[in-house]
C-alpha cells in the first residue's frame, strides 16, 4: 500500500519535473511544503503531485483594475523561476492584460471566447479596485467601465478571487477622501468572494488556493472576510521571528539605534503585527527565502493586507494588540515619553480584556514596576 502511494508519487513527480524542466525532489518539496501551508494531513502531498501531474488547468481571467500591478509582479517575479513555472502550469492563464501578447479588439476577442468556452468553469481574478463614484466613470478597459466589466465577468464564472488588498477591501486607492468611490469586489457584487489580501499578497496565497482548487475541485475554507483560512487565519505577531524580544521587553526605539542593529522587536516603531491577519511571518516573501519579509527586512509590518490598518493608521502609531493573554510576569521595560511606565508591551492587551485573574496579576505586576529604573535606550 505505501508502496504504491510512493510509486504514484515518484511517478507523477517525474512527469510534471519533465514537463516543466524543473528538479523531481524541488517539485515534491513544493507539493510537501504547499500541503503544509494549507494545513492537510499526511498523504495530501500525494493527491496534489497527481492533480498538477493531471493538468486539467481551470480557466483563469484576471482583470486589471485600480492598482499598480504589483500583483501580478509578485507572482511573477519570482526570484526561483519554478514558482512562475508552476504557476502558469497549475492554471490556464486565458486573459490577462499585462501578459497576453493580443492587445486592442484581439485582447477583448480573447476574453470574450474564453468566457465562452469555459462559461460556468472559469476562476474570475480581479486584481485592483472598482470606483463606483459617478456611475464608475473612473476606470474604463477596452471602453468598458470596470464596474461593467467586473459584473459581467463575474456572471459565469465558478468562482471570484480578489487578488491583493486593493480587490479584497479597496486597498490604498479607498482612502480617505476615496474621490473615485474605490471599493473592493465582494462591494460591488454585492456577495461574498474569496479575498487574497497584502500589498501585494503572497504568491504563495494565491498558488495554494489555485492548488487546493486543482486538486479538491473547490476552494479553501475561507473567514468572514473571505481570506482563506490557512493563511489568514492567526496574526503575524503570533509567529514572528522577533517575537521573544516583544515578550522580554526589548524593543527598537529608533531605526538605527542599539535595538534595532540587533534585531528587537519593532512594535514601539509602529509593526502592525499585533492586530495583523497574514502568514507573512511563517511563509516569507518573494520566493528567496523564509526570513524574507518586511520584518525580517527590519521594517515594522505597515499591515498592508489589514482594512482598517494599511494606509489607515499612520506607520508610527503603535498597534493594537489581539487576541494576547498576559504572560505570568512581565520584564523591566519603561515607555520613553511621558511618565507612565509599563511592565511591557504586552499588558496593553491584557489591560484590554483579559479575565480578572490576569489583570490582577498584571495590576500587581504594574505597581512593581515603578521601582524598576529606566532601561537605557535601545535596551
Ligand atoms: Fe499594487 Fe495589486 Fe497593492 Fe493593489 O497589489 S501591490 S496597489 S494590493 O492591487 O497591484
Ligand atoms: Fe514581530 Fe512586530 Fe510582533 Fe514585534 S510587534 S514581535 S516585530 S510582529
Ligand atoms: Fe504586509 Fe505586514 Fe505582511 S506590511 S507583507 S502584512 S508583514
Amino acid at each position: 500500500m505505501i508502496e504504491t502511494y510512493i510509486d504514484e508519487t515518484t511517478e507523477a513527480a517525474a512527469t510534471v519535473a519533465d514537463r516543466l524542466r524543473i528538479d523531481r525532489s524541488e517539485f515534491l518539496q513544493f507539493c510537501a511544503a504547499t500541503a503544509a501551508t494549507l494545513g492537510l494531513p499526511t498523504g495530501a502531498e500525494a493527491a496534489i503531485a497527481k492533480a498538477v501531474e493531471k493538468a486539467q488547468r481551470p480557466s483563469v481571467i484576471w482583470l486589471h483594475f485600480q492598482e499598480c500591478t504589483g500583483c501580478s509582479e509578485s507572482l511573477l517575479r519570482a526570484e526561483h523561476p519554478t514558482l512562475e513555472k508552476l504557476i502558469l502550469d497549475v492554471i490556464s492563464l486565458d486573459y490577462h492584460e499585462t501578459l497576453m501578447a493580443a492587445a486592442g479588439h484581439q485582447a477583448e476577442a480573447a476574453r470574450k471566447s474564453a468566457m465562452k468556452a469555459n462559461k460556468g468553469k472559469y476562476i474570475l481574478v480581479v486584481e485592483g479596485a472598482i470606483p463606483v463614484a459617478q456611475d464608475g466613470i473612473f476606470c474604463k478597459i477596452g471602453g468598458h467601465k470596470a464596474i461593467d466589466m467586473l459584473k459581467e465577468c463575474a456572471a459565469d464564472a465558478a468562482a471570484v478571487i480578489a487578488m491583493g488588498s486593493c480587490a479584497s477591501w479597496g486597498g490604498m486607492p479607498s482612502t480617505d477622501p476615496n474621490p473615485t468611490g474605490s471599493s473592493g469586489v465582494a462591494d460591488v457584487l454585492g456577495k461574498p468572494v474569496v479575498t487574497i489580501p497584502g500589498c501585494p499578497p503572497n504568491p504563495y496565497n494565491f498558488l495554494a488556493t489555485a492548488v487546493h482548487f486543482l486538486t479538491f475541485g473547490k476552494l479553501p475554507e475561507i473567514d468572514q472576510l473571505g481570506r482563506p483560512k490557512f493563511a489568514y487565519g492567526r496574526i503575524i505577531h503570533e509567529h514572528c521571528e522577533r517575537r521573544a524580544h516583544f515578550d522580554a521587553g526589548r524593543f527598537a526605539l529608533e531605526f538605527g539605534d542599539e535595538g534595532h542593529r540587533k534585531g528587537y522587536c519593532l512594535y514601539k516603531l509602529g509593526c502592525k503585527g499585533p492586530e495583523t491577519y497574514a502568514n507573512c511571518s511563517t511563509i516569507g516573501f518573494g520566493d528567496v527565502g523564509e526570513s524574507n519579509w518586511p520584518v525580517a527586512c527590519g521594517h515594522p509590518c505597515i499591515g498592508c493586507s489589514e482594512k482598517g490598518v494599511g494606509f489607515t493608521k499612520p506607520i508610527h502609531m503603535t498597534a493594537q494588540l489581539k487576541g494576547m493573554s498576559p504572560p505570568a510576569s512581565y520584564p523591566g521595560v519603561v515607555e520613553q515619553q511621558g511618565k507612565t511606565s509599563f511592565a511591557s508591551a504586552a499588558a496593553l492587551a491584557a489591560i484590554a480584556g483579559a479575565a480578572a485573574g490576569g489583570a490582577a496579576m498584571l495590576a500587581k505586576n504594574l505597581g512593581k514596576q515603578d521601582d524598576v529604573p529606566a532601561p537605557k535606550k535601545g535596551e
